[in-house]
């Protein structure tokens, strides 16, 4: 069966690495790139591209008609950090965007359906270290809620109707291809550049600060080893804790100085984002990944770093 793959939020930080990867193994006309926003030379250039708002019903229901998709990313979401300066327009866009997806799935008879959760369901009475699958969960930003209660949605229509979602609790994803798209994580990139650019950074989380991350190629890995994973291996509707590496600030910092070495990291006073960073794990239990669908991760943080520093360079 030829797969046509329709993907939402394809020029955000994870969709613009995703359509390249699904490009690559399912053939360039074969992925349709679909984002709000003008997408970038390489998206634009190697396949089709949609103007599409996941709020429309219309126009999402003509691009379900035109395409008949077997496989639906949605990735068109407002993260952590931005969902608080705009918390209705966050709860909107990541539930209503998500139930419009889920309905013209079951409607179109798609095969397939990935949406992607975040540690941030996830809050200050959850276990913090090896945060298991299943634990307390009371997430205190509006990000952290819209995925959980998203969460409990796609397992929802998997269980009713017998919709084939599937979903990873991403933990913060480092990459240098494209912005990152206004999380609390998004330190972890920012240090990248400002060190190549200044030799400088001042982080907005404190020292001590440690949160799960990972590296952006073994999540585009890991999402598509998911996808792919026979139906009766998947035991989680929800979604699956995914861990790569953790570390705090000064440790990142003090990684990057080996290829940077005269590099030096300050902290910012008061940043909203720190409240939230401390309401979410510090590392992540991923066994049912590992032991369902065999998920290992590849980049640990020398490898990652390395990686950035080399890419960003050029
Ligand atoms: C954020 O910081 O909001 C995201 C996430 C962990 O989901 N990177």
């Amino acid at each position: 069966m030829i797969e046509k793959i329709v993907v939402l939020g394809s020029n955000g930080q994870i969709g613009t690495e995703l359509v390249t990867a699904l490009r690559r193994v399912y053939g360039e006309s074969n992925v349709i790139a679909c984002d709000i926003r003008r997408p970038d030379y390489d998206i634009k250039n190697s396949g089709p591209f949609e103007f599409v708002n996941v709020l429309e019903k219309d126009t999402l229901n003509s691009i379900f008609q035109k395409y008949q998709p077997t496989q639906v990313y949605l990735l068109a979401a407002l993260l952590s950090a931005t969902g608080e300066q705009n918390p209705k327009l966050a709860w909107d866009l990541n539930m209503n965007g998500l139930l419009n997806i889920l309905d013209l799935a079951i409607t179109y008879k798609t095969a397939k359906v990935y949406w992607p959760s975040s540690i941030a369901v996830f809050g200050p009475n959850s276990p913090k270290d090896n945060t298991p699958q299943f634990c307390v969960m009371d997430p205190n930003t509006v990000y952290g809620i819209s995925k959980l209660a998203g969460e409990r949605w796609c397992e929802y229509y998997q269980q009713k109707y017998n919709l084939d979602v599937r979903s990873i609790r991403y933990p913060g994803l480092i990459s240098w291809k494209a912005a990152p798209g206004g999380g609390t994580t998004d330190y972890a990139i920012h240090i990248f550049h400002d060190a190549l650019k200044k030799g400088t950074y001042a982080s907005f989380l404190n020292a001590g600060t440690e949160l799960p991350m990972m590296y952006m190629d073994d999540a585009i890995r890991g999402t598509i080893e998911l996808m792919d994973a026979e139906a009766s291996k998947i035991t989680i509707r929800s979604s699956y804790n995914f861990a790569g590496v953790s570390f705090t600030p000064e440790i990142l910092a003090a990684e990057i100085r080996k290829h940077i070495p005269e590099f030096t990291l300050t902290y910012t006073e008061n940043d909203p984002r720190q409240n939230i960073a401390d309401s979410w794990p510090r590392s992540i239990d991923d066994s049912f990944a590992v032991k369902e669908w065999e998920w290992k991760p590849e980049f640990d943080l020398s490898k990652l770093t390395l990686d950035m520093i080399e890419n960003l360079k050029k």
